[in-house]
């Protein structure tokens, strides 16, 4: 019988750096000889992550329509598909930042039922530092205390922690987020890194290596409250196609339309979760991205192309109602193409506020204590 793959589930709260870090640890499992198989989640189609990943030249699989929670089954039949390309050795997955009881609806059921299948490393929750000491230090402008809930959650369930975006974060920073931390979350281990730079991942790969007695952290949880946080966020995925009669800077582009928005938000007074947008174009690929309403969009990955014509995908998660954020989304498009001499079709909008989760499985005990 084939050995068991190892399955990674990489956590934290939207835009905490979770895909940022699944493609680096990827490409140090690659290093190390091992094939990798990548599990991207959403509520819908057409996400950022996946297409980031795959244009990076990752073996992605996507579990897209409902979170791995209360879709279990697709979750374990993508890592079947991802099986037949070639078995991976590594499998990295990457929940919905929205969700938390993964623990008790992803890690055991899966040793449970799939248990000769897989071994499981330490669960990693990672921190977006800005909104961790936000909550942690009660200071919850722009957060409602059920968001605020979800995320001290997340932490409750974590093995381990990363207090991620170590190089842009002074060091007495860090260390107040750690004390923080260590107050929540008393015992859970705490690594500091950049998923950016890589600074901190030889301990991040070490913790991962560990083996036996995790993934047991089964929460008390109050499903109505967690319904309640989800819900209060407009969810938007949207795809669309740009064409010029000359070349445009994609780049560009693509920046555009995230600062335009997140300027149409800040008049709402709505509070950003993580803004998301990839252009596409002959194999050239770039990403914005804006991860707070307080901080300035930034051109995570260049295409440096000029392109004639681009896949534009985006994606939005704003505390704000759906339906005004598809407008405010369509209109941050047209003007920033308008200004880039480009013409925009929109080809899909999914918009709503997630459902209330119903996991597939949920286990009360973890297996070892059974
Ligand atoms: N400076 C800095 N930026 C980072 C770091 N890690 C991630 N980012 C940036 O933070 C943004 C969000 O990163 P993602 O990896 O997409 O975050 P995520 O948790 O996958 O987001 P969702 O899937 O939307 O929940 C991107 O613009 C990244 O470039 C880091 O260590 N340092
Ligand atoms: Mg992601």
């Amino acid at each position: 019988m084939a050995a068991p793959m190892r399955f990674i589930m990489i956590g934290g709260f939207l835009g905490a750096g979770k895909t940022t870090t699944i493609s680096r640890l990827a490409a140090a499992y690659q290093k190390r000889g091992r094939k990798v198989g990548i599990v991207t989640n959403d509520q819908a189609a057409d996400l950022v992550d996946t297409k980031s990943l795959r244009s990076q030249g990752f073996d992605v699989g996507e579990v897209a329509g409902a979170c791995f929670c209360c879709n279990f089954n697709e979750l374990t039949d993508t890592v079947a598909a991802l099986e037949v390309e070639q078995r991976p050795d590594v499998v990295l997955a990457e929940p919905v930042g929205s969700c938390t009881d993964l623990v008790a609806t992803v890690i055991q059921p899966l040793l449970h039922l799939c248990g000769a299948k897989f071994t499981v490393s330490p669960y990693g929750v990672i921190l977006k530092p800005s909104h961790g000491r936000r909550i942690l230090s009660g200071e919850e402008q722009g957060f409602s205390p059920k968001a605020a809930y979800i995320f001290k959650k997340q932490l409750e369930e974590a093995d381990f922690l990363i207090i991620n975006r170590i190089d842009a974060l002074p060091t007495a920073e860090v260390e107040r987020l750690r004390q923080l931390l260590e107050q929540e979350v008393p015992g859970t281990p705490v690594l500091c890194a950049s998923a950016k730079t890589g600074e901190g991942f030889a301990a991040v790969l070490e913790m991962l290596d560990q083996q036996g007695g995790f993934g047991e952290k089964i929460l008390e949880l109050d499903y109505d409250l967690y319904a309640e946080g989800e819900a209060e966020l407009g969810w938007l995925n949207s795809s669309l196609r740009v064409t010029s009669g000359s070349t445009f800077v994609l780049d560009d582009l693509l920046l555009e339309i995230v600062s335009r928005l997140k300027e149409k938000l800040a008049k709402d007074d709505a509070e950003t979760a993580h803004l998301k947008t990839i252009g596409l174009w002959e194999g050239f690929y770039g990403v914005a991205n804006l991860v707070s309403s307080d901080t300035m969009p930034e051109l995570s990955l260049a295409s440096g192309c000029q392109a004639r014509s681009a896949e534009v995908v985006v994606n939005a998660r704003v505390a704000i109602d759906p339906q005004r954020l598809t407008e405010l989304v369509e209109s941050a498009v047209r003007e920033a193409c308008r200004a880039s001499g480009t013409q925009v079709e929109f080809r899909e909008t999914q918009s709503f506020r997630p459902g209330r989760p119903l996991p597939t499985h949920r286990y009360r005990k973890a297996l070892a204590e059974q």
